[in-house]
């Protein structure tokens, strides 16, 4: 069976335990913020110290959530979460790419390099962070908006509709963690904000009996 280092409130966690989840997988989670142990052996595993990290029913291990979704789309193809044709896959790739160029600069500023707060230059690395943050954010918005159906796969949900689903909720999640996790505190001091086209989009999309079982 496929052990999942994952942590239970992250949205890159979340994206592959819907993976698994859609494709049937059978997974151990194991939860790493819940011990400390745990989190030790998955980064010893993963050089990037990030979670989650996947170890494969055959041992294979990887490390990344994007990469863990497209190998278990070339492992277990049903159903698809990347689309194979050019177009559609190009679609998907550029949503799930905006949505990572967004996680990855609020997440890093506000947990990783948040202790750098009080240096000179701050304020201003920050803003230049953010501003292509939300300049990321309001082209997908714009993207959304001018899809015309519910999910951004044309047959139902693919990655894209996970990759925002997922970040959607994580970010309504923040302020309701705030009082007892202190990055979500973090997170929230930068000051972003989610268009509200794109929390729209999302919100039918966590109606979905997978994103409900395995998501945030
Ligand atoms: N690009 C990575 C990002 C993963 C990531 O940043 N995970 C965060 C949790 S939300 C993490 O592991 N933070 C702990 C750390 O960096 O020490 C992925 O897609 O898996």
């Amino acid at each position: 069976m496929s052990r999942l280092y994952h942590f239970p409130t992250s949205p890159f966690s979340a994206r592959v335990r819907i993976a698994l989840g859609m494709k049937s997988v059978p997974v151990e989670l194991v939860d790493c913020r819940a011990d400390g142990a745990r989190l030790a052996q998955a980064r010893q595993l993963a050089p990037t110290g990030t979670i989650p990290v996947l170890v494969a029913g055959d041992g294979q291990v990887l490390v990344d959530s994007v990469s863990i979704c497209r190998w278990l789309d070339a492992s277990f193809p049903s159903p698809r979460l990347f689309p194979v044709g050019p177009s559609e896959l190009s679609t998907t790739l550029r949503v799930c790419d905006h949505v990572d160029a967004v996680l990855n600069v609020v997440v890093d500023l506000g947990t990783r390099s948040f202790a750098l707060r009080d240096s000179a230059g701050w304020d201003a690395f920050v803003a230049e962070r953010l501003g292509r943050a939300h300049q990321t954010l309001d082209k997908l918005s714009e993207d959304l908006a001018a899809l015309g159906r519910p999910t951004i796969g044309p047959d139902g949900i693919n990655a894209a509709d996970i990759w925002v689903a997922t970040m959607v909720r994580w970010y309504e999640n923040l302020p309701g963690r705030a009082p007892t996790t202190p990055a979500a505190a973090q997170i929230l001091t930068l000051g972003w904000r989610i268009p509200e086209p794109i929390l729209a989009f999302a919100a039918p999309i966590h109606a979905h009996p997978v994103l409900k079982r395995w998501g945030l």
